[in-house]
Order: C-alpha cells, then sequence, then structure tokens
C-alpha cells in the first residue's frame, strides 16, 4: 500500500520485507566495521538514538555542531561501504515516488531501545535539498512526527512499522519531524529495538 503524508512524500507499507534479511546483514556489515554509538549535540545532549552511518559520506554530531564526513571519528577511518541491498531499495523506492536518477551517496543508521527518541528538527546538512531522503525502519514499531516548515507548526502523528518505507522530497524536504519515545513492543525478529536508515545524497 501506498499512503501520501504530504504532496511530495510517501509511505511504502511493506516495501522492504522481501529484503529484510539482507538489510538486517547489510545492518551487521556496518556496525562490525563501524558500531553504533551515542553522539553528543552542539547543545551538549547525548542523544537517545544511537547511529552509525555507511557509504561515501556519514553524519555526526559533536559539541562543535552537525556535519557530514568522510571518516568516522572514532576511528579515524573511512564510513563502510553502503551495502547494495541499501543502495538498490533506495534507488527504486525513489523512483516510485517520482525521484528518478536517485544516486545515494550516504547513509545514517539509527539504534532506538525503549524511551529513544528524536526531537523535531530538520535535515540541513546535505548540500542539494532537491534530492529526496529515503528512510527504512526494522524492527519495533514506532510514531512517527511529521510536521510543517516551522517548528510550532501541528504535526502528523505516523506510525512506523517493521518493513516500511518512506520517501521525503521536493516541497516537503525540510518539513520538521521526529519520533516520539519507543515503547517496548519487542519484534521477533529485533527485540526491544528499532533500526531506522536513510539513504541520502549529501556531497
Ligand atoms: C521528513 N530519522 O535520521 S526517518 C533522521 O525514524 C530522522 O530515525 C527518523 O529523522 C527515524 O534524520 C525519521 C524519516 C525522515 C527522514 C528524513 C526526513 C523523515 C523526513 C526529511 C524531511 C522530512
Ligand atoms: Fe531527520
Amino acid at each position: 500500500g501506498r499512503e501520501m503524508l504530504g504532496e511530495q512524500s510517501v509511505v511504502l507499507r511493506g516495501y522492504a520485507l522481501p529484503d529484510a534479511a539482507a538489510l538486517l546483514a547489510g545492518v551487521d556489515a556496518v556496525t562490525q566495521q563501524a558500531p553504533f554509538r551515542n553522539m553528543v549535540t552542539p547543545g551538549g545532549y547525548t542523544m537517545s538514538v544511537a547511529l552509525t552511518n555507511c557509504g561515501r559520506y556519514g553524519w555526526t554530531t559533536d559539541a562543535h555542531g552537525y556535519r557530514y564526513s568522510r571518516n568516522d571519528p572514532l576511528s579515524g577511518q573511512p564510513w563502510p561501504d553502503m551495502p547494495a541491498a541499501f543502495d538498490d531499495l533506495a534507488r527504486r523506492a525513489a523512483a516510485e515516488a517520482g525521484f528518478p536518477g536517485f544516486a545515494p551517496d550516504a547513509c545514517l543508521v539509527n539504534r532506538y531501545e525503549p524511551g529513544s527518541r528524536l526531537s523535531l528538527h530538520q535535515d540541513k546538512d546535505e548540500r542539494d535539498y532537491g534530492w529526496p531522503i529515503v528512510s527504512v525502519s526494522l524492527g519495533m514499531p514506532a510514531v512517527f512526527l511529521f510536521g510543517g516548515h516551522e517548528r510550532a507548526d501541528k504535526s502528523q502523528r505516523v506510525p512506523l512499522l517493521h518493513g516500511d518505507v518512506v520517501v521525503w522530497g521536493g516541497v516537503d524536504r525540510l518539513r520538521f519531524h521526529g519520533v516520539m519515545p519507543l515503547k517496548d513492543h519487542p519484534h521477533p525478529l529485533l527485540g526491544s529495538r528499532r533500526i531506522n536508515f536513510t539513504i541520502r545524497r549529501a556531497g
């Protein structure tokens, strides 16, 4: 099923289910090289969501700010390669949503545990907002908050379940969004964890 969230953002329910095993193997390969870690925001808060990256560019935060970098600050090494299953899924999903020619170069992988949350924010660190972001949800369900162009705008609450893929682009690309604190509803494959990865063109 396909649900429009905004004019140019679409939920593809269960779109990743046929590839779930390959995607989880990709997450394992990435996290063996670049483990999940809780980063600190410029405001001095430690994020409750743990993250890592793969692809040419990875998103990081520290006391100095948010940015994309070629190397993992933990190891000093380049981020792991983007698994083929991530790249392939993102290109297909973007094309389905009306964004042909998407060539991702970055993937931010988030890990949620019960109580983890992501406060309302915009994704503004990429070079060209003309490209969409493709998000893949695995494991425990989450309530996603889809806001407007101002922080104070009312948000829609959207459940995101194991296997759901969302494509966000065009006029919706800079909308505020976040994730409510996760409830503990253990998932048969992933237990008390949710993995979300967002495939992007950052450079
Ligand atoms: C809407 N992640 O990593 S994915 C993020 O579930 C992030 O981990 C959330 O927000 C998560 O930055 C939500 C969905 C998402 C990603 C990017 C967007 C929604 C978006 C960019 C613009 C509008
Ligand atoms: Fe975001």
